[in-house]
């Protein structure tokens, strides 16, 4: 019997059709990034073969080094999405201007965050990286988008997803009915549903955190940390959040990137990585929090703000929770 391939364009406009009020734009913006994320993977996997891995000399609003490849990606991403027509304004970790750019279509009724390449530092070790994306209706009814259109709390995104530049390329996303996966098959170019409704495992046996800063955790995660080990839990880390995710989606377990002493509110950003995964994981029937509060309902005051968080299965994030409560207190 033959395989029904199902592609990523067939299954945005099946789920368009379960949407009463979809009128096919953002189906539209979606298999625009769905381009944008086959061209990224062709320019990754020839990363080594081209001068487009290292360092580009330039440092990013968190000031990380931005890696060429990262600016590739950033161009091809914003160049595919300011096309589109789709969106009005886009928010990328790598535009170090604190405001949104602004597309020509004044009057599209969306707006987009992106991270065009986490995990850089892994580029020139051939680690897998990801491209991570968060879609938001607009607030402002017309003209100019704003700053105000992508502050906006998690919970109102309208879609999200990642693209995992590994093995294979894979691409995931939801609309909020659900979370499916997609792999790049390169012999017809096209992304084909692999992961369907994918559900994350009730509770795991992998952690995966940054253990050399545990000295510089709060006493509440060094305590969870403790727990893992003394649970006989595994300890997996990528340094790839997107990487480290999508094994916590599949698998089960539980990410995290607490605050630190130097770094209260942590390393990763809140719009474009956080927030994002977090629908993803909650879709899929995880929890994500930043260890006391859930991460889709954090308020959005900063483009390129930072929360601690901890996302994964279920019984792991709320553990977590209930030490850091027990021993930081509220
Ligand atoms: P650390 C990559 O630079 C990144 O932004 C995330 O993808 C990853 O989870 C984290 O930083 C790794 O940070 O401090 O553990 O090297």
């Amino acid at each position: 019997m033959t395989h029904k391939i199902i592609s990523l364009d067939e299954h945005i406009i099946q789920s368009q059709r379960n949407l009463p009020y979809a009128t096919g734009e953002l189906s539209s913006l979606l298999r625009d990034i769905g381009l944008a994320a086959k061209i990224v993977s062709r320019e990754v996997n020839k990363a080594g073969l081209v001068d487009i891995a290292g360092r580009a000399d330039v440092e990013n609003s968190s000031g990380d080094d931005v890696q060429k490849l990262d600016m590739l990606a950033n161009d091809l991403l914003i160049s595919c999405l300011r096309n589109s027509g789709e969106c009005c304004g886009i928010a990328s970790e790598e535009e170090d201007n604190f405001k949104p750019i602004k597309t020509p279509y004044k009057f599209a009724k969306y707006i987009v965050l992106f991270d065009p390449l986490d995990g850089s530092s892994n580029i020139d070790v051939n680690v897998s990286i990801g491209t991570i994306f968060a879609i938001y209706r607009r607030r402002s009814f017309e003209g100019e988008c704003t700053l105000d259109d992508f502050l906006q709390k998690g919970a109102d995104q309208v879609a999200a997803g990642y693209v995992l530049y590994g093995s294979s390329t894979m691409l995931v996303y939801t609309t909020k009915q659900g979370v499916n996966g997609f792999t790049l098959d390169p012999s017809i170019g096209e992304f084909c549903l692999s992961h369907e409704n994918i559900q994350i495992p009730k509770t795991g046996k992998i952690y995966s955190v940054n253990q050399a800063n545990f000295n510089n955790y709060p006493k509440g995660a060094q305590t969870y940390i403790m727990h893992c080990m003394n649970s006989g839990y595994t300890q997996r880390y990528i340094g790839s959040m997107v990487a480290d995710v999508h094994r916590t989606l599949i698998k089960g377990g539980i990410f995290f990137y607490p605050g630190t002493t130097s770094k209260p509110n942590g390393k990763l950003r809140l719009l474009y990585e956080c927030n994002p995964l977090a629908l993803l994981i909650e879709e899929a029937g995880g929890l994500a929090s930043d260890g006391k509060n859930r991460i889709l309902d954090i308020p959005a005051t900063k483009l390129h703000q930072k929360t601690p968080v901890f996302m994964g299965s279920p019984d792991m994030v709320h553990k977590a929770e209930t030490l850091i409560l027990e021993v930081d207190g509220v």
